[in-house]
């Protein structure tokens, strides 16, 4: 078991290079091992293409071939069995004869779910299920919140005073914006921008702080920008609308798509958020970074639709009358850093 660990850390540093890459697929690491040898290796390395397990296949080299069989392959997710984007892996491993398979963890998509592993043993290859799934989960986190709770990854984030205020309403100006952060954390929540496939505000943010919400300071895409405008209220020529990266503007008005724009009516009755999240999923998107303002991140708070929040605190900062930081409850704290006169936060929820 020690050692079978070890390839399947090997898988997830595998896998980890298809970061940027792969999106709304999973990163997935593979390695091939004879005799404590590592004879193969591959990952999935973009949206569309191959997966780890033929990468991995198609790195032995010729003078290895005929150890294949005999060899033990180990993948950081069950290999799949639906014709996607590409032919199913586990028919793959069937045909390469492998006679071993160690799997870091089930795949929650619908269409493999179990039945990667089930044809393989069907063919009468060994299959090994380790106690790795909670990190090869993990590693995946947003896929996995994705699929098996039919919603994006949520990750809630603002900035704030030393004495928790996220701005002050009357002295809101982008002056004041750029006190709270400092250049160290800008460039971080650019990156913490790239990283996500979409960024959401509410009406009032759009107004206040006009953002175009484009990562500027980091490599990387845009992530598609939603914003919720009940009553259309939001001017053409504000920046979140510029053609730099998509809008979804969730209104009670009008269902349109046009360029970059898509306006996206939805009833905002009972449960509001619940209603724009499920759009989201069948939009598939698989992660929303949420950047205010207050009363919008409050509401997922108090929802509990949330599974990380990243909070950067300037210590030096202090603002009278000033609109206060969303109240969290239920939630550790997972890690923490300075980056000069901020501290960053992260928290994820308590689970009971
Ligand atoms: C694997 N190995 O490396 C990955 C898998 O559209 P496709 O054909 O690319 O299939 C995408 C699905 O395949 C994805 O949702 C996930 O369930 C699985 N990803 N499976 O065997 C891999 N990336
Ligand atoms: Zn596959």
């Amino acid at each position: 078991m020690k050692e079978h660990s070890l390839y399947i850390q090997r898988c997830l540093q595998l896998a980890q290079l298809g970061a940027g890459n792969v999106a709304p697929n999973p990163m997935v690491g593979a390695v091939l091992v004879y005799n404590n040898r590592i004879i193969g290796e591959g990952w999935h390395q973009k949206y569309g293409e191959a997966h780890a397990e033929v990468h991995c296949i198609n790195s032995v080299k010729p003078t290895d071939r005929d150890l294949i069989p005999q060899a033990t392959l180990y993948i950081s997710l069950e290999p799949c069995s639906h014709f996607g984007k590409t032919p199913p892996c586990s028919d793959l491993i069937i045909q390469e004869k492998i006679q071993k398979v160690v799997i870091g963890c089930v795949d929650a998509f619908v269409k493999v779910n179990g039945s990667g592993i089930e044809k393989l043993r069907n063919a009468g290859i060994e299959v090994v299920l380790g106690d790795w799934s909670k990190e090869c989960k993990d590693f995946n986190k947003r896929f996995f919140t994705f699929h098996l709770k039919k919603r994006p990854y949520i990750i809630l984030k603002w900035a704030q005073t030393a004495n928790k205020k996220i701005a002050s309403l009357k002295q809101h100006n982008e002056t004041e914006r750029l006190l709270i952060t400092n250049e160290l954390s800008n460039r971080l929540v650019h990156k913490w921008r790239s990283q996500e496939a979409a960024i959401m505000i509410g009406k009032n943010t759009a107004l206040l702080d006009n953002p175009s919400l484009t990562n500027r300071n980091w490599t990387g895409k845009n992530p598609i920008r939603i914003l919720i405008d009940k009553n259309l209220e939001i001017a053409e020529n504000s920046a979140v609308f510029n053609k730099e990266a998509k809008t979804i503007i969730f209104n009670q008005q009008k269902d349109t798509l046009k360029e970059n724009l898509h306006f996206c009516k939805i009833s905002f009755e009972d449960n509001t958020l619940k209603e724009l999240l499920s759009h989201c999923y069948h939009l598939n998107i698989q992660s929303i970074l949420v950047e205010g303002g207050a009363k919008l991140l409050q509401s997922f708070i108090n929802e509990n639709l949330w599974d990380e929040c990243r909070i950067v605190t300037n210590k030096d900062l202090i603002i009278e009358n000033g609109l206060s930081a969303p109240l969290i409850e239920n939630a550790y704290l997972e890690e923490d850093f300075v980056l000069l006169n901020n501290h960053i936060e992260i928290l994820k929820p308590t689970q009971f």
